[in-house]
């Protein structure tokens, strides 16, 4: 195993976008190449997570959410996250890759549902508690082609082509979460790297590997 110091990194998108498959592979190669990596998810990653995430996306729950209280549940999942899983990962000098992160509730909660992206990232840092991505690969693609490969994903899946229920949002929806992730990159430049996610799937990989690489060896 190498020596190196832990790095956050987080992995944003629009639905359909590569974040999973590409959080998958990094990990495995990063590890082949002799690097303590992991790779884990949000809403996600803890038992209250994966609880939190039943009520968040489920279609068939019958718990009906408010923009603020949908705002609130990420957040609770988000703490409890960094407490258990990341905040003791990178203390131990892992590298963590995280698939979606603050700035998906920026684009998500505060810019597509209007709650407002100021006040929405300032209860994004509270609920970080200081523990914040080094670097983020934003996956850019049209929401037209991602929701096209999730439909196409769902259906392999035996999961009958049904939507979650935020994938199952307007195309408008969509669209205004992948300007709120362009605004944020534009406004992160030192942070996000903006990757144009229509490429091939290796494309992807070889453009995210030499980023990262570059900052481990930085
Ligand atoms: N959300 C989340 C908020 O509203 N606020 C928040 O704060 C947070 C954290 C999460 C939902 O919650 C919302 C956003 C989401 O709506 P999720 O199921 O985790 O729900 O949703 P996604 O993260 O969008 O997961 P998806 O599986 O839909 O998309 P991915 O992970 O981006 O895509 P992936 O890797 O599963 O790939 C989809 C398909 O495309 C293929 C893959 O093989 C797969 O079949 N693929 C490619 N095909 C062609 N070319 C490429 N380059 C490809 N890369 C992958």
């Amino acid at each position: 195993m190498k020596s190196q110091d832990s790095l956050f990194i987080t992995l944003e998108g629009g639905e359909g976008s590569g974040k999973s498959t590409l959080a998958r592979k990094l990990t495995e190669t990063l590890i082949s190449l002799g690097y303590n990596a992991i790779s884990t998810r949000e809403p996600g990653g803890t038992k209250l997570g994966n609880q939190v995430r039943y009520w968040l996306l489920n279609r068939d729950s019958d718990v009906s959410l408010g923009s603020i209280s949908e705002l609130l549940l990420f957040l609770a999942a988000r703490a409890q996250h960094i407490e258990e899983l990341i905040k003791p990962a990178l203390d131990s000098g892992k590298i963590v890759i995280c698939d979606r992160f603050n700035d998906s509730t920026i684009a998500y909660q505060g810019i597509a549902r209007g709650l407002g992206a100021e006040i929405v990232e300032n209860q994004c840092l509270f609920a970080c508690q200081g523990v914040l991505p080094q670097l983020t690969l934003f996956l850019d693609l049209d929401p037209r082609i991602g929701l096209e490969r999730t439909k196409k994903l769902s259906k392999d899946s035996a999961k009958d082509g049904v939507m979650d229920r935020i994938e199952s949002e307007e195309l408008a929806f969509h669209d205004s979460v992948r300007e709120g992730l362009r605004w944020i990159a534009k406004n992160n430049p030192n942070r996000v790297h903006l990757i144009d996610a229509s490429q091939t799937f290796e494309e992807v990989l070889q453009n995210s590997l030499e980023i990262i690489l570059y900052s481990l060896n930085r």
